[in-house]
């Protein structure tokens, strides 16, 4: 049994619809976070380091995941039988880690970054611009239509939900490859299954 540790309406949400596509058994712990006004408490009882959300423990043996990548592969491998993360040996696994680890590492800073109005460092910190990361994946996702060519995955749970969360914002993407990609994503029936468990 997975327990995910949710606050509505945050990064945790969308395991809801990853715990859903996988077919898993869940149960959802829900947690209160500082919010960033500094209002709110962290729980004690959630398990990731910072007290943010999500996080998950897996009670056949007590594995605590955090870090939203981190518990996508951590998921798809231990329920592989949707077939949404490439296992060792699938020749799309390499993709598969990259834009899991690209999703932390690159996406989610230059989002971030921009939405916050904060410069991005060039170089040596490892960051792109909005600007210079969305051709990349405007150019994958138009030979996809996913990350991984025509096969889902547990990438695109995190790639078109942050691009849907960011659609009223100055960081929306006015590109009808990026809009076909989340309404196609968010059409899966895991996805409403998962919103009807939004708030626990
Ligand atoms: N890098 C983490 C970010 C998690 C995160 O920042 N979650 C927010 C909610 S969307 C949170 O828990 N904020 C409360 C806090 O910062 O204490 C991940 O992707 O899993």
């Amino acid at each position: 049994m997975i327990t995910l540790y949710h606050r509505p309406r945050t990064r945790s949400s969308r395991f809801l619809w990853l715990l859903e596509e996988l077919g898993a058994p869940y149960q959802v712990k829900l947690t209160t976070t500082l919010s960033p006004d500094g209002t709110g408490a962290r729980d004690a009882a959630n398990p990731h380091p910072h007290g943010k959300v999500p996080a998950i423990m897996d009670s056949d043996d007590g594995t605590v995941v955090f870090e939203s990548p981190a518990i996508v592969l951590y998921l798809t491998d231990k329920f592989p039988t949707a077939g949404i993360g490439p296992a060792i040996g699938d020749k799309d696994r390499g993709a598969y880690l990259s834009w899991l680890a690209y999703y932390t590492g690159v996406f989610e800073p230059s989002f971030m970054s921009k939405f916050m109005n904060v410069e991005v460092p060039v170089g040596s910190a490892g960051w792109v611009s909005v600007e210079k990361m969305m051709p990349t994946i405007i150019e994958t996702l138009s030979n996809g239509p996913y990350l991984l060519g025509d096969r889902f995955s547990g990438a695109d749970v995190l790639y078109s939900t942050t691009f849907a969360l960011f659609a009223n914002t100055p960081v929306k993407q006015e590109s009808p490859v990026i809009e076909a990609y989340v309404k196609r994503a968010l059409a899966r029936p895991a996805y409403a299954r998962a919103q009807a468990r939004e708030d626990g």
